[in-house]
């Protein structure tokens, strides 16, 4: 077992205490701790493992019964696993430890269910929930009908099999008002084209500073904070450039790595939107120590390819100058490359008039991308 003290959660007011069971490098540790408070948890106890997700209980038995210790010692009624767990593998090791198990889909699903605001992003967090529970159930049909388990919280197969059924149909449901807002979506859009200005979306990594840029550009005061998945709905406002023209500029929700498809599939209409923009500024978080600026713009730069976003209408904007290292500034500007960057801190307002211009300058270089698609 190893504790690391210096990971232990700073969320004392919370009383949900958990113990983290997470992979050894940094990175993953600290992005984890971040997950688990943002959903409002209490880090009591780190336990870190090579490799998640196999055998019987998503940790080696050894450890499964490590965490019981843990658990008993420190009194934690739950433990959160960092990485997407098979039904079977949160029961075992919910048996065997009598804690509740959550893995990091659901950890993640749960942010995102406190998050929603708007009615469509509420619905895109329940498609998303039914999308973990589909394969579980499927799972647990599989096991009652082998006689192996008593079903879905003790059910039997027959009621196990309602159940899937009973999801499947709401799925449809869900995914049919969905379809009712996409239509919502394309009548503003229609009224946005007419207006004729520029659309031009931020996206990044969350905490990246994304909401911070948008308020100082648009002169708005949307919530910002130092917690993971603050924004999860779409705003857009008019912003003003040096030479008067102006955009529409839209914040949205922030990627996070190791997102399983069908959770940005059910967040698609939001994230399809950036087909549509003229620019679109890749937020950087330039501060953050060695590797994670590498590993974060990577996951931003698959995330954008997954959704079809073509670079050439990218700019990168490296953020939090105020506080990152000449060393942090280098790296993250050597990984972007010849490609179009530039340095501010959104916080203080430092390069926000340089950033204009280069927005101003990519949407003169590619005045097509404004034509009619
Ligand atoms: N030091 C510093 N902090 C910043 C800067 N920009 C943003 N922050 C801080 O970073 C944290 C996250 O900022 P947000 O603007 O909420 O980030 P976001 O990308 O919108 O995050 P999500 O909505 O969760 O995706 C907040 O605590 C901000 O105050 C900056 O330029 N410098
Ligand atoms: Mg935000």
């Amino acid at each position: 077992m190893k504790y690391d003290a210096g990971q232990v959660s700073k969320a004392m007011t919370s009383n949900r205490k958990a113990i983290l069971v997470t992979y050894p490098d940094a990175f993953t540790k600290q992005e984890a701790v971040g997950l688990a408070e943002a959903a409002g948890f209490e880090v009591a106890q780190i336990v870190v493992q090579r490799y998640l997700m196999h055998g019987e209980f998503g940790v080696g038995s050894g450890k499964a019964e490590e965490i019981k210790q843990i658990a008993t010692t420190t009194g934690c009624k739950e433990i959160i696993v960092d990485e997407g767990l098979t039904s079977s593998q949160i029961y075992n090791l919910d048996k065997l430890t009598g804690q509740h198990v959550i893995d990091r889909e659901k950890l993640i699903l749960d942010i995102f269910a406190t998050r929603a605001t708007t009615t469509e992003a509420k619905l895109q967090v329940q498609l998303a929930e039914l999308g973990y529970e589909m394969p579980r159930t499927r799972q647990n049909v599989r096991l009652s009908v082998k006689g192996e388990r008593q079903g879905l919280s003790g059910m039997g197969a027959t009621a196990v099999d309602v159940r899937f059924r009973a999801l499947k149909k709401r799925i449809s449901f869900i995914k049919e008002k969905l379809r009712e807002a996409g239509k919502r979506r394309d009548l503003y859009r229609a009224q946005r084209q007419r207006l004729n200005m520029p659309f031009v979306s931020l996206v990044g990594y969350t905490s990246s500073g994304k909401t911070t840029l948008f308020n100082r550009l648009a002169n708005e005061d949307k919530q910002v904070a130092d917690s993971l998945f603050t924004t999860l709905g779409t705003t857009t406002r008019t912003v003003t450039l040096p030479d008067s023209t102006k955009i529409l500029l839209s914040d949205t929700v922030g990627f996070i790595s190791r997102l399983p498809t069908y959770m940005i599939e059910a967040f698609k209409s939001t994230l399809d939107e950036l087909n549509y923009a003229d620019l679109v500024l890749l937020m950087v978080d330039a501060s953050e120590p060695s590797p994670g600026v590498a590993i974060k713009y990577n996951s931003c730069l698959d995330t954008l390819k997954e959704l079809k976003i073509s670079p050439s209408k990218m700019i990168t904007i490296l953020n939090k100058s105020d506080i990152a290292s000449q060393e942090n500034i280098t790296e993250a500007k050597n990984l972007v490359g010849d490609s179009p960057c530039t340095i501010i801190s959104a916080k203080r307002g430092d390069g926000t008039h340089v950033l204009k211009s280069l927005i101003r300058q990519n949407l003169r270089l590619a005045p097509e991308a404004r034509l009619p698609r």
